[in-house]
């Protein structure tokens, strides 16, 4: 369906798989039922997509399996694995184009921030894995006179990854490489609103060479395959992202079935805490992308901002003056800053909480309402005059809203920026180094950021304190998730048997 916008600009991509990948192959659901995906741009239907139920998650649960217990992806060299997967990163490379264009489509995410960013860092993360995937080592153990022994790192086995639509290229990568590298097999059940890159980066690891079985993608609803998958008994672990509720079902099912190892990347409300020696333009600057960028529909958005008594007049005028010029419409055109709202359910949710930050009492100071003739755009906003115990403090809005709050002390700065039930990450902006390192510690979150916000990279590990989850993504340490450590103990001379 190769078209133009209104503009005659750019082209769309063509929806080229629309079918569930099952053991290296694209098949229609066992049900042949279909769902609609769609553009949040207008609310049109994409594509019709196979919709993947129990019956589904069984067969490619099935596949995953007999590719985990005879086939040859967990039995080959580390080597022999990154070489392969370094091929598919070759081959992500080679479709940047078609594979932004994909997720601007169906998540209404920037085109040119694709380009630039999501799919390159998607490519880097392949590699990085790759490049680790020899790198597994066990430990030797002396133990005693008759004894000595090694560990084995080996892979956990079946993999279930249930993943957001807020960055569907992201999420895919940032789970399905280190199971890759670690030998897992896996069924990867995307977010119901945004299937189609999933579903590209399937085929793609078909052409490099991953073996039939060894990736599968089933899409369709949680409630069904997600939930399928958590409570498979032959599924050996679940990572997941989304919402906090939804991390508790997960974890629900794990334990009611064959109790799974289980990881969760949760919902957050980060604080970003600006401090009066900050330079000004900087931190407006840092502090609207933070909470901004990709439309606030971010995990570790910085959705509360914490500035100190002495510049917080100023970087009040500021940072309106900044929400007002941003420049919200089409994610296809490079000149937009912000595209819509990833559907009509998120839309909502986050146009209820500005009415409800209006009804609480919070003063609206940009932004506030929704815009453009059609779809689900809405202008960046701003509340100054927030209390902790309002809701759109505690509550992840997933939207543009900026909660903004003035802070006397370093340690009431502290002490605000940790009432909240989330710890994904906080942001501090000073020149100060005493006060950077203080409060970095003291912050209860898995990333702090100084002086820079979403500076993300391969090899930071991503996860959660408190109520945003538990298990890293990225680094080192999301491989070891798809590992287990196996203890092998021999006689050092004859058995004592
Ligand atoms: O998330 P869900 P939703 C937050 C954000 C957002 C809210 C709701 O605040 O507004 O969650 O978004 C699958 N068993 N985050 O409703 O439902 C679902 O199909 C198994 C933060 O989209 O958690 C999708 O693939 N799986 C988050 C995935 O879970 C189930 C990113 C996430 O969907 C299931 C997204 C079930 N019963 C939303 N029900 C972050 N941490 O970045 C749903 N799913």
């Amino acid at each position: 369906m190769a078209a133009t916008n209104s503009n005659g600009i750019f082209k769309l991509p063509e929806i080229k798989f629309t079918k569930l990948f099952i053991n290296g192959e694209f098949v229609d659901s066992v049900s042949g039922r279909t769902f609609e995906t769609r553009d949040p741009r207008n609310g049109d239907v994409i594509a019709n997509i196979a919709e993947g139920d129990k019956e589904d998650v069984d067969l490619a649960v099935k596949a995953a399996r007999e590719a985990f217990d005879h086939g040859k992806w967990p039995r080959m060299s580390g080597y022999e694995r990154g070489r392969i997967m370094m091929k598919f990163a070759d081959l992500i490379e080679a479709n940047i184009e078609e594979l932004a264009a994909l997720d601007t489509l169906d998540a209404g995410k920037l085109l040119t921030m694709g380009k630039a960013v999501d799919i390159p860092a998607a490519v880097h993360m392949i590699r990085y894995y790759a490049g680790a995937a020899d790198k597994i080592h066990g430990e030797t153990l002396k133990l005693s006179s008759e004894f000595q022994g090694y560990t084995l790192k080996e892979p956990i086995g079946v993999v279930g990854h249930i993943v957001p639509w807020n960055f569907p290229t992201a999420m895919f990568v940032m789970k399905v490489g280190p199971a890759l590298a670690a030998g897992c097999t896996m069924i990867v059940k995307p977010a119901e609103q945004t299937p189609l890159s999933a579903l590209y980066y399937a085929h793609l690891a078909k052409e490099s060479g991953i073996p039939d079985g060894v990736v599968n993608v089933v899409t369709g609803y949680g409630p069904t395959a997600g939930a399928a998958l958590s409570s498979h008994m032959d599924v050996d672990k679940i990572s997941f992202t989304g919402s906090t509720e939804i991390g508790r079902v997960v974890m629900e099912a794990a334990a009611k079935s064959n109790l799974k190892h289980v990881s969760l990347e949760l919902g957050g409300k980060s604080p970003l805490i600006i401090f009066d020696d900050a330079n000004l333009d900087m931190a407006v600057n840092l502090a609207s992308m933070a909470i901004f960028y990709n439309k606030g529909e971010v995990c570790c958005a910085g959705s509360r901002i914490y500035v100190q008594e002495g510049i917080y007049d100023e970087f009040v005028k500021k940072a309106v003056e900044k929400a007002k010029s941003w420049v919200v419409g089409d994610p296809f055109d490079p000149n937009v800053q912000n595209g819509p709202q990833v559907d009509k359910a998120q839309f909502e949710k986050v146009l209820s909480y500005i009415e409800h930050g209006k009804r609480e009492g919070a003063t609206l100071l940009a932004g506030g309402k929704a815009c453009g003739q059609k779809g689900y755009c809405i202008e960046p906003t701003i509340f100054t005059d927030v209390k902790e115990d309002m809701k759109i403090a505690q509550d992840e809005i997933f939207g543009p809203v900026m909660s903004l709050m003035k802070f006397k002390t370093i340690e009431e700065a502290i002490e605000k920026a940790n009432t909240t039930r989330y710890g994904l990450a906080a942001g501090i902006v000073t020149n100060d180094l005493n006060v950077a390192n203080s409060v970095s510690r003291s912050i209860r979150a898995g990333t702090v950021w100084i002086n820079c916000y979403y500076a993300f990279d391969a090899e930071t590990p991503f996860g959660g304190y408190k109520m945003s989850g538990f298990g890293k993504d990225q680094g080192l340490h999301a491989l070891e998730k798809y590992l287990q450590v196996k203890s092998v103990v021999t006689p050092i001379y004859n058995s004592p048997w």
